[in-house]
């Protein structure tokens, strides 16, 4: 009875919390309105192998607030799936030359039971895979619904090609360093017709509503959105062009339009070969070549040697008729405001370099107190006074000659204040096989048409191995059968699009088809989705912070205005979990310092392993697993199971009459623990219950004994608490304290606000270095409380006996030492 068998334990509660099914989510007592409700999502794995150290900390730290929730009566949605489409499966299919689907169902049923024996109380009658033609099926449905609204269309622009993996790539897809988010290979680009969505449409909503998370979500992902998202404002200047349309230029400062000493187009741009002139195009054509080799990334670093060609074209600057030439370069990209700059070399660097490259005037028109630009090298882009610029010149605000300037324009038709945005259209399609086909069908004569709802899903068509491999158009191509329709709409020989959608697509509504996960009527009931949304706290990476975390909030905002739902973020709070590392690095094969979950589940247990990685450190700090001892947790354990077996008293015996100092220890470690789960302070909560352990371990051996209630009354807390992290030992537990299963389903401990005021204690008066009195106070009494009391008190006053007070020294809570 001393020693308990972890793994035996693991054995014996799984079964019974099958049959109890505790953590079913009803969705009757919400609907209701008889029980509040909270939606506790974590993010739904890859499956990819078994699950590793970092599934386990997520998973861990989600399940105290999960269980917490539970336990303060609220009805918990806790649901879990996987994001089961996407490149290793397919991967792996061509090296193993099978479907990708067996890689990815055999994980899936691998991380199943792992995540099952890790205790986690998610609702498994939810479960969803996105590579399910029942799952699928939706992704497609919105597409198209998304298409319809024109948020979903194609066009042919530049793209970028990752040339490893063969497939096209999200901006949000490529690092800072121009490299492919999943295999590193060096990204280029390409110019291919592509589905996007029009994320823009909702650029400013999706910055604006940035604030109101501010509170709620961690700085580092909200900042990092507002960068992607990048709204900058400024103006559109409209420069007219001899024998051509006119260009339009995007600035963040128009007040430098007197300092416009020529224009730069994109080269790749198509307004750069609609101006060219015929003595100039071969050299356009030929740097051209050129620039579809560099990336983003290089093309504005601001230390790349400027290089361009001139277009052979003039333009006119508005405020002064000065002709101004228009060059193309690559430093100017295409997709970003209008592909066409007015180059001001004095307070713009890459203009400057440009200018010396190229022979260029250079005229400063904010007179900033530095060297002159146009002789130093160096641009000036800080605040002075305009120089050189008519009606501006003298003038010192930049605020207001950016208004100035803006107002002019506007009155004479040559421009508009304007915001810009960074943020691109998200591109959805990719050329590979294991993800949801793109549900149109392309017509010689009714051109894009979408397929009927009725015959959604389109299933991905039987291949595998070799067939997969990819070669830059979609493997779906080679399927001829599949490809091969007849248009829906004249009959006619038409065929399929081949592409695929990107996963990030799958996993942007996954949230929302939790609610109903076997409707085959519609993607998910709005009523649920009024009665569950939104998701009251998500945890999980934050790698995730402009990929995944702003897909999603774009599909609540269209969903929101498609009817099908009334609040418009999905993600009320959000935290993310620091890393799990170990002996300092990150772990990896390379470093050989990986740590198997499996194994660390077999040696200690799972009780031991999430209450290790829960008592670490705060949720958002990195785990190093060399500093942690899962031993040691594992023996913790022990000595709370122990006190179960060694209560006495009967189950339901009144602790009003048992110890009061231990009674006391309890309350507060409710009360205080309440205050730590609602502000994540997780380690802290295990810190306080091993106290409570010690402290119960204590009156058992040498205080009350074993037969007081209270020592029943810290037990069974011990055993509800720890439930948050460790629920095979307190399922144990709660059983041996003389209770049926599941300690999940108690109610959360009420609080005796008596027993929590602390005892009062003694404070001594000394005069003169004499005592001459004793005062009863509360042990966080102030300085000067403390002292008027003193003063106050008879015995005190009749020894100062009318003595001038000359000086009073507080030390609160227990000594006031007066001079008189
Ligand atoms: C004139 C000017 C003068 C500018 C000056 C800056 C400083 P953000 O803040 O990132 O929005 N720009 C506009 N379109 C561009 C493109 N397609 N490729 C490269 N650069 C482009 O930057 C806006 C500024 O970046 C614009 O304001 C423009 O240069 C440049 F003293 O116009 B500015």
């Amino acid at each position: 009875d001393v020693h308990y068998d972890v793994h035996a334990v693991e054995k014996k509660w799984l079964p019974v919390w099958e049959r109890l099914d505790p953590f079913r989510a009803d969705d009757a007592v919400v609907t209701s309105g008889e029980k509040p409700k909270r939606y506790a999502l974590t993010m739904f794995p890859y499956p990819s192998g078994d699950l590793h150290m970092g599934h386990a900390e997520v998973f861990a730290l989600h399940d105290v607030i999960a269980r917490y929730w539970r336990f303060r009566g609220y009805e918990v949605l806790n649901p879990m799936g996987w994001d089961s489409f996407g490149l290793p499966a397919e991967n792996a299919a061509i090296r193993n030359d099978e479907h990708p689907a067996t890689y990815t169902y055999a994980n899936i049923e691998t991380q199943f039971e792992s995540m099952k024996r890790y205790g986690i109380s998610f609702d498994w009658s939810r479960r969803l895979h996105t590579s399910d033609p029942e799952y699928y099926r939706w992704t497609q449905w919105l597409f198209l619904k998304f298409r319809e609204r024109g948020l979903a269309y194609r066009k042919n622009s530049p793209v970028n090609w990752c040339p490893n993996d063969q497939t096209v790539l999200a901006n949000e897809q490529v690092l800072a360093d121009g490299t492919c988010e999943r295999c590193g290979a060096e990204v280029t680009k390409r110019e291919l017709t592509q589905w996007y969505f029009k994320t823009t449409e909702y650029a400013q909503e999706l910055y604006d509503a940035l604030d109101g998370l501010q509170a709620t979500w961690i700085d580092k992902v909200v900042n990092a959105q507002r960068n992607w998202i990048g709204r900058s404002e400024g103006a559109h200047v409209r420069f007219d062009v001899d024998g051509h349309d006119p260009i339009t230029v995007f600035t963040t400062r128009p007040d430098t339009l007197w300092g416009a000493t020529f224009m730069v187009v994109a080269a790749d741009a198509k307004l750069a070969a609609e101006l060219v002139s015929d003595e100039q195009r071969q050299a356009l054509e030929d740097y051209v070549a050129d620039v579809r080799k560099a990336s983003d990334i290089d093309r504005l670093a601001t230390d790349r040697p400027k290089t361009g060609v001139f277009l052979g074209v003039h333009a006119v600057n508005p405020v002064n008729g000065e002709r101004i030439p228009v060059w193309a370069s690559d430093y100017v990209l295409a997709d970003y405001g209008t592909g066409a700059i007015m180059a001001v070399p004095a307070h713009d660097q890459r203009d400057l370099d440009f200018a010396r490259a190229m022979d260029l005037p250079v005229r400063r028109v904010v007179d900033t107190g530095e060297d002159n630009p146009e002789e130093s090298g160096v641009a000036t882009s800080g605040n002075g006074t305009y120089v050189n610029s008519g009606p501006l010149d003298g003038l010192t605000d930049k605020t207001a000659g950016i208004h100035q300037v803006i107002e002019l324009l506007e009155a004479d038709g040559h421009g508009s204040g304007t915001v810009n945005f960074r943020l691109r259209d998200w591109l959805l399609s990719r050329q590979r096989y294991w993800g949801a086909p793109i549900p149109v069908i392309h017509c010689p004569v009714d051109g894009e048409v979408p397929v009927p709802e009725d015959q959604l899903p389109v299933e991905l068509p039987e291949l595998r191995g070799a067939d997969l491999k990819p070669k830059g158009t979609s493997p779906l191509g080679a399927a001829t059968e599949w490809v091969n329709v007849s248009c829906p709409t004249c009959g006619g020989p038409a065929t399929r699009d081949t592409d695929t959608m990107d996963t990030f697509v799958d996993s942007s509504w996954y949230f929302f088809r939790y609610l109903s996960p076997h409707d085959d009527s519609q993607a998910f009931d709005p009523a649920l989705a009024a009665a569950w949304g939104p998701i009251d706290l998500y945890i999980g990476g934050d790698e995730h912070a402009v990929l995944h975390l702003l897909y999603a909030r774009f599909f609540t905002k269209v969903l929101r205005d498609m009817g099908l739902i009334d609040w418009d973020e999905p993600f009320s709070a959000y935290l993310s979990q620091g890393k799990v590392i170990n002996n300092g690095r990150k772990m990896s094969k390379s470093l050989g310092n990986g740590v198997s979950l499996g194994e660390q589940l077999d040696s200690f247990g799972v009780d031991a392993v999430r209450l290790t990685l829960v008592f670490a450190s705060p949720p958002e700090d990195n785990i190093d697993w060399a500093d942690v001892s899962p031993a040691g947790s594992a023996k913790f354990l022990q000595r709370a199971w122990r006190l179960s077996g060694d209560v006495t008293s009967a189950p339901g015996v009144d602790p009003a009459t048992g110890d009061v100092a231990l009674r006391k220890a309890t309350h507060k470690t409710v009360h205080e623990a309440a205050q730590l789960l609602e502000s994540y302070r997780f380690n802290v909560v295990v810190a306080r219950v091993m106290e409570l352990v010690n402290a119960t371990r204590k009156a058992i051996d040498s205080g009350c004994g074993p037969e007081d209630p209270a020592v029943r009354e810290a037990a069974e807390t011990v055993a509800i608490l720890l439930s948050l992290v460790a629920p095979y030992t307190a399922e144990e537990m709660w059983e041996r304290l003389g209770h049926e299963p599941t300690v999940a389903q108690v109610p959360w401990p009420t609080v005796d606000e008596a027993l929590l005021v602390e005892d009062a204690v003694t404070a001594v008066v000394q005069i003169q270095g004499k005592v001459r009195g004793r005062l009863e106070v509360s042990p966080d009494i102030s300085e000067a409380d403390l002292e008027a009391a003193a003063l106050a008190d008879p015995a005190v006053q009749k020894a100062i006996d009318g003595r001038e007070v000359r000086k009073v020294i507080v030390r609160a809570p227990k000594l006031v030492n007066i001079v008189v």
